[in-house]
């Protein structure tokens, strides 16, 4: 599990190096991706099922610095399916990507601007025992992508997880959440508009087997709430030498090559 962001001998570029399947080859499938505000529209993509997600759910979630972002494991509580995914997959964690003090930090672009964050819910197919056959699935997994853009105002939702950010600073370091419904994260309009391609997981082992999501409208954060995440999280453990705070925790732009990236019809 060693690759980092910001250091050459373990960049995105270099993940190759110990990741074979990071490194991309001609016509593959990687990700992340530029989309193209102007795709061809898909009338049979309609809004996708997010079931349970409006329900307060009960079980142990715990949120994790695991070095590379912030992971919010969730309980067993929650899937999606719908809006051509094929199948039914159900929700294991959500985690973010996020830049610097003056840098946006989002992995995919939409005509070729990025975001100050995203948010990844990542969701594994529900016929699959286990990620190790779910990584042997050209679709085994369904990521939900959210563009986080930033305003004055506080997002009191995003508050579940901001606030608890101090208590993870330190790469390992984890705490307890008390479950709330992710929905109360998401846009609370147009959820029937997004983007959809296949691609990769964005970070090693980048496995060809996600079916992206990319929602069109944002989740609104303010910059004291972006700043906690860009500020008080370190790559790096406690006790370690030197402190390295985590930023720019985003995979560079990969070609779309010839495959199709469709979005509903708005
Ligand atoms: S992402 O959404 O493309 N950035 C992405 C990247 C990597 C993973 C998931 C999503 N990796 C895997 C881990 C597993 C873990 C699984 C589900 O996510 O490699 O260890 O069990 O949490
Ligand atoms: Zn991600």
């Amino acid at each position: 599990d060693d690759y980092c962001y910001n250091e050459p001998h373990c960049d995105p570029y270099a993940w190759g190096d110990t990741f074979p399947s990071c490194h991309p080859l001609l016509e593959e499938h990687h990700s992340p991706i530029n989309l193209d505000h102007q795709v061809i529209r898909n009338d049979s993509l309609e809004s996708l099922y997010l079931e349970g997600f409006d329900a307060i759910q009960t079980g142990h979630w715990t949120l994790k610095n695991d070095g590379h972002s912030v992971v919010l494991q969730v309980g067993s509580g929650m899937s999606v399916s719908g809006g051509g995914l094929p199948g039914v997959y159900h929700t294991i964690q959500l985690h973010f990507h996020w830049g610097g003090p003056a840098t946006n930090g989002s992995e995919h672009m939409v005509d070729r601007r990025r975001y100050p964050m995203e948010m990844h819910i990542v969701n594994m197919k529900s016929i699959h025992p286990n990620l190790t056959a779910a990584l042997d699935d050209p679709t085994g997994l369904a990521v939900l992508g959210f563009f986080i853009d930033v305003v004055y105002a506080d997002n009191m939702h995003f508050g579940h997880i901001s606030q608890k950010l101090s208590s993870v600073a330190y790469k390992g370091q984890i705490t307890k959440i008390k479950p709330f419904p992710l929905m109360s994260l998401l846009p609370k309009h147009s959820m029937s508009q997004y983007y959809r391609y296949y691609g990769s997981l964005t970070t090693p082992p980048c496995s060809q087997v996600v079916v992206w999501t990319l929602y069109e409208v944002p989740i609104y954060i303010s910059w004291s709430q972006l700043a906690q995440f860009t500020s008080q999280i370190f790559s790096t453990e406690e006790d370690a030498e030197q402190v390295t705070p985590l930023q720019n925790n985003f995979r560079h732009i990969h070609p779309t090559f010839s495959r199709i990236v469709s979005a509903s019809k708005d």
